[in-house]
């Protein structure tokens, strides 16, 4: 399957919200098309165990399989990419260092979002859409700043940042690939619940 279409519905981890695994069985559940671990302070041993286990469901599943920030913890596991932001490795070194793992950049801005594409990203994640409380030093790109991203950048753009199930549809409009969701998902009570809705949105009102 094409990348773009695995991108459509990307839900990436965060344990003070919920368990690692309990989010990917759920999520994957609901019908998410990409997963990413994303994990913050963890010893390295601990990501790659629970990497591991991650890689088994996302292949059940037939999901894409995405770790946050480190490429030797990507290869570890065999997961299918590496996301990085800005300040982490720069893609071009992660492209050497590892040809064939799909790499996704952070982008606040459209100069950062063709920084990444030029320097060989995959995708761009387009953020912080609407405002978070789940990145402390998150940027406000907006919607406006969202849609001359995707006019102006060739490769898939995955919008991300304080999307919900309320405000996801206007997001869609701008013709993203995708949306990236934590908490509406992570955090809601019934999280195969909370997907399939999210899911569903997408699916009516996601352009193509
Ligand atoms: N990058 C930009 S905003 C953000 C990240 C990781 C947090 C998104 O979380 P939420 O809960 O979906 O707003
Ligand atoms: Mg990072």
């Amino acid at each position: 399957m094409k990348l773009k279409k695995k991108l459509k519905l990307y839900v990436i981890t965060d344990r003070r919200l919920r368990d690692e695994l309990e989010s990917v069985k759920g999520a994957l559940e609901g019908g998410a098309t990409a997963i990413q671990l994303r994990l913050k302070g963890v010893p390295t041993r601990e990501m790659i165990q629970l990497g591991r286990e991650i890689r088994k469901l996302t292949e059940d599943y037939d999901a894409l399989y995405i770790v946050n920030d480190r490429v030797d913890v990507a290869l570890a596991v065999d997961a299918d990419g590496v996301h990085v932001g800005q300040g982490d490795m720069p893609v071009e070194i992660v492209k050497e260092m590892a040809p064939n793992l799909i790499v996704g950049v952070s982008a606040s801005n459209l100069g950062e979002a063709l920084q990444g594409e030029k320097a060989g990203a995959d995708y761009i994640g387009a953020g912080s859409v609407f405002p978070t409380r789940t990145k402390e030093d998150a940027k406000l790109l907006g919607l406006e700043g969202l849609k001359e991203i995707v006019r102006n950048v060739p490769i898939p753009v995955v919008a991300i940042g304080g999307i919900n199930h309320g405000n996801v549809k206007k997001v869609l409009k701008v013709g993203v690939d995708g949306v990236a969701v934590i908490s509406a998902i992570v955090g809601a009570e019934d999280i195969v619940e909370a997907t399939r809705r999210m899911k569903e949105i997408v699916d009516l009102h996601l352009l193509e």
